[in-house]
């Protein structure tokens, strides 16, 4: 006896509908990345060292600013969003007073010689080829795990390989 699978019209019309669901919320989710953290990397240090600059470009994908409130990692005591000021002849270093604003459709690269994320009482030497987490808490995109790579301490600020995407969770 001739067995004919059967599938009825409306199961298969859902079927459909969940596929097409299932599509379009994947396309939602993508382009729901409205804060981007690419190229983050930090310079290996110096057997002893207390403190490490981590650098990274902050990419705003929203209609809206967002901030950078603050920043934790395992690696450290306390991590500090630093910029880059000439005294003189001298640069010179400070904390941040307040949040990092990521302006809307706009990017805030933090780069050797302009501003960067300080780790401040590290507890473990950064050695170049490892990598480690860094978690950024933003007011708006809530926590987001980067992944850091650590470079030989000459590395140059022009370096795009290693590029990575983190979308928000
Ligand atoms: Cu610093």
């Amino acid at each position: 006896m001739k067995k004919d699978i059967f599938y009825p019209k409306q199961f298969v019309v859902s079927l459909i509908l969940v596929f097409t669901m299932v599509f379009f919320a994947q396309m939602a989710h993508a382009a729901d990345a409205i804060i981007v953290v690419r190229d983050a990397f930090a310079k290996a240090t110096p057997k002893g060292a207390r403190t490490a600059a981590i650098y990274m470009n902050i990419k705003n994908n929203g209609a809206e600013p967002d901030r950078l409130t603050s920043i934790t990692t395992e690696l450290a005591d306390k991590a500090q969003i630093h910029t880059m000021t000439m005294q003189g002849d001298v640069m010179q270093m400070r904390a941040l007073p307040g949040d990092l604003i990521i302006p809307p459709h706009s990017s805030v690269s933090l780069s050797p010689m302009a501003s960067h994320i300080m780790l401040i009482g590290l507890k473990q030497p950064l050695i170049a080829g490892g990598n480690f987490t860094l978690v950024l808490h933003f007011a708006k995109c809530g926590e987001m795990d980067i992944n850091v790579i650590v470079k030989p301490i000459a590395a140059s600020e022009n370096m795009n390989e290693d590029t990575q995407n983190h979308l928000p969770q």
